[in-house]
């Protein structure tokens, strides 16, 4: 039986999502809620292997082969460590989740055609055994997102993408959010980063 809280945070590159986890774990910290923080591709040792193959510029694979590695990826990060803490009573906060494959491998390689859909449903379907109880998409336009990001650091694959990518993959997230309100909710990322922290936590104080 789950008992901990699934929360996921999706959005495109540099929307804050490093930032704002690190604000929704200091107010869980100081309510006593114990939680798991992690991430994807990654946050296993087997699956942080495949995140540095995934994200490594020299890797040269096709859009199937790519989909199918953030489901290994994912299959052994839900096995080690996602199940074991929501059974433990654990809250999990996971920095991107399926949401990012249907935005990235679905509408940005895939540009949202039916066939790259309809293999990313089957694959959640047949290999995810729990969706998050509530997912934030930090909404923010792509360009500013990319001017935050582009201040820090070397672009890895993903990042290597030109805009027209990362428009798909906002238009990805937007659908996903208009398809699923319930779960998925919209985060206004403009504005200050308390600003932002205090939208997330009213959001996330709801499942308290
Ligand atoms: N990927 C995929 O393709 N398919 C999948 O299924 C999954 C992932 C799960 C790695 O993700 C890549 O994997 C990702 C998609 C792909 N590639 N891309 N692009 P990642 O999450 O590790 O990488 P990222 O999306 O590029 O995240 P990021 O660059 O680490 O950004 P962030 O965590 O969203 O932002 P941040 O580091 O908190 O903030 C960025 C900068 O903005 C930083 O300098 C902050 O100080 C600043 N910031 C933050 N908030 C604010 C506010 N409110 N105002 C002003 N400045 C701010």
């Amino acid at each position: 039986m789950s008992l901990g809280k699934f929360v996921s945070f999706e959005g495109t590159e540099g929307v804050g999502k490093t930032t704002a986890i690190n604000g929704l774990c200091e107010r869980l910290q100081a309510q006593g809620i114990e939680y798991v923080r992690t991430r994807e591709p990654g946050g296993s040792p087997f699956a942080e292997q495949l995140r540095e193959l995934l994200l490594d510029t020299r890797t040269q694979i096709n859009d199937d082969t790519e989909l199918l590695l953030m489901f290994a990826a994912r299959s052994d990060h839900l096995a080690q460590v996602i199940m074991p803490a929501l059974s433990a009573g654990k809250w999990v906060i996971c920095d991107r989740f399926i949401d990012s494959t249907v935005a990235y491998q679905g509408y940005g390689r895939g540009f949202g055609n039916a066939d790259m859909l309809h293999k990313i449903e089957a694959l959640i379907a047949g290999f995810v055994p729990c969706l998050p109880d509530i997912t934030l998409w930090l909404d923010l336009p792509v360009a500013e997102g990319m001017q935050r990001a582009g201040k820090r650091s070397v672009a890895d694959r993903f990042e290597q993408q030109q805009l027209d990518f990362f428009d798909r993959v906002y238009q990805g997230f937007e659908a996903q959010q208009q398809a699923q309100p319930q779960r998925i909710q919209r985060i206004d990322a403009q504005g200050e980063v308390e600003q932002v922290a205090d939208r997330i936590w009213q959001a996330v104080s709801q499942q308290l």
